[in-house]
């Protein structure tokens, strides 16, 4: 039988591990439109209490905790200030335009960090006729930059010019762990800094599903409300929130080893192709390849065909590698290999 296929294309391809589906089998459940799913109850208190927070909430997707927290954060008609690659704008197909009525004033960051001159810049003065700013929008960590890591002063900063325009600061923090374990910060101090945030448990955390929205209590009993005009109010979810109570404890620290082996990734293209890649701009489990003269959608389809290596387009020639807890190192270096042959012919 053919080895499994390397699978490198995000760390949302994860399956859950067996220890994970043993908790998940075991989870208490009820209806949790009730209130009375004492799995997901326990799992939101933890949530909070971990990011320094009141309140917290399970949502299906990332997109959907986005989008319930932009619907308490900013009103229809206002704008939103965001680095122009951010997953808000690029990737949630218009959703926050459609039906949150949002506008979204995108700014090209240098590595897509957003700082306080650059927002400052951004906002609108608060007088007619212009159109009202009402939130600043960090992505932790940078998907389309390469998983890059906001440090507390760029965010201290950020919060500063957001407090004196008497605006809101929201972090996706869809791989948030990943910021921490590799920054060495603890979560409270993304969770004090934010209005709301959200950190995905379907990514580097390896659950099947969710994404979880922390914030004040009342922030959060009004998300609550968007999250069932969506259509996400989900019933006997003890099952998923078991996943993630599991993934907190045991898959947290271990992100480490992604970080580790994405950066083996970065030295292994960058030794035999040097263009390719700098090695120091890994920060964390994401590596973006320049792929020269090849177009990535060739080489997509010849690492995957040829060589058992599964990879992401981002462009056409841009690829993205996504380390996570189904590929280790040695799988990571078999790929790297097979990148490195096919960069160089
Ligand atoms: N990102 C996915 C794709 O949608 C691109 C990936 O493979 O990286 N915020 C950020 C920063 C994300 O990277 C993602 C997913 C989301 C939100 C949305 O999460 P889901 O897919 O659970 O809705």
């Amino acid at each position: 039988m053919p080895d499994a296929p390397i699978d490198l294309r995000s760390d949302t391809v994860t399956r859950p591990t067996p220890g994970m589906r043993r908790a998940m089998a075991d989870a208490e459940v009820g209806d949790d439109v009730y209130g009375e799913d004492p799995t997901v109850t326990t799992l939101e208190r933890e949530v909070a209490e971990r990011f320094g927070r009141e309140a917290a909430l399970f949502t299906p997707t990332g997109v959907m905790a986005n989008q319930v927290a932009l619907r308490v954060l900013a009103a229809p008609g206002t704008e939103v200030v965001l680095e122009a690659a951010a997953h808000i704008v690029a990737y949630e197909a218009g959703a926050h335009a459609q039906l949150g009525g949002l506008q979204f004033r995108t700014v090209d960051a240098p590595g897509g960090t957003l700082t306080a001159e650059l927002v400052r810049a951004a906002l609108r003065p608060p007088s007619f006729p212009y159109t009202t700013s009402a939130l600043v929008c960090l992505e932790q960590t940078s998907n389309r930059w390469g998983g890059t890591v906001y440090d507390l002063d760029t965010i201290d900063g950020v919060r500063a010019v957001a407090d004196e325009a008497g605006i809101g600061v929201y972090i996706d923090g869809a791989r948030i762990w990943n910021a921490s374990v590799a920054a060495g910060v603890p979560v409270d101090e993304y969770g004090r800094r934010a209005d709301a945030l959200m950190f995905s448990a379907s990514k580097g955390l390896g659950c099947p599903v969710g994404s979880i929205v922390v914030g004040d209590r009342d922030l959060v009993d009004e998300a609550r409300h968007w999250r069932r005009l969506y259509g996400g109010a989900m019933r006997q979810v003890g099952v998923l929130a078991a996943a993630v109570r599991y993934a907190l404890e045991h898959h947290v620290d271990r992100l480490a080893e992604d970080h580790a082996n994405a950066r083996l990734i970065a030295d292994v293209v960058a030794a035999a192709q040097p263009a390719a890649v700098q090695p120091a701009t890994v920060a964390t489990n994401m590596v973006y390849l320049d792929t020269g003269e090849h177009l990535a959608s060739d080489l997509v389809a010849a690492l995957g065909t040829e060589d058992g290596v599964l990879v992401g387009s981002m462009g056409p020639h841009l690829l993205r590698l996504v380390t996570h807890l189904d590929v280790d190192e040695a799988a990571c270096r078999r790929a790297a290999d097979a990148i490195a042959r096919r960069l160089g012919a």
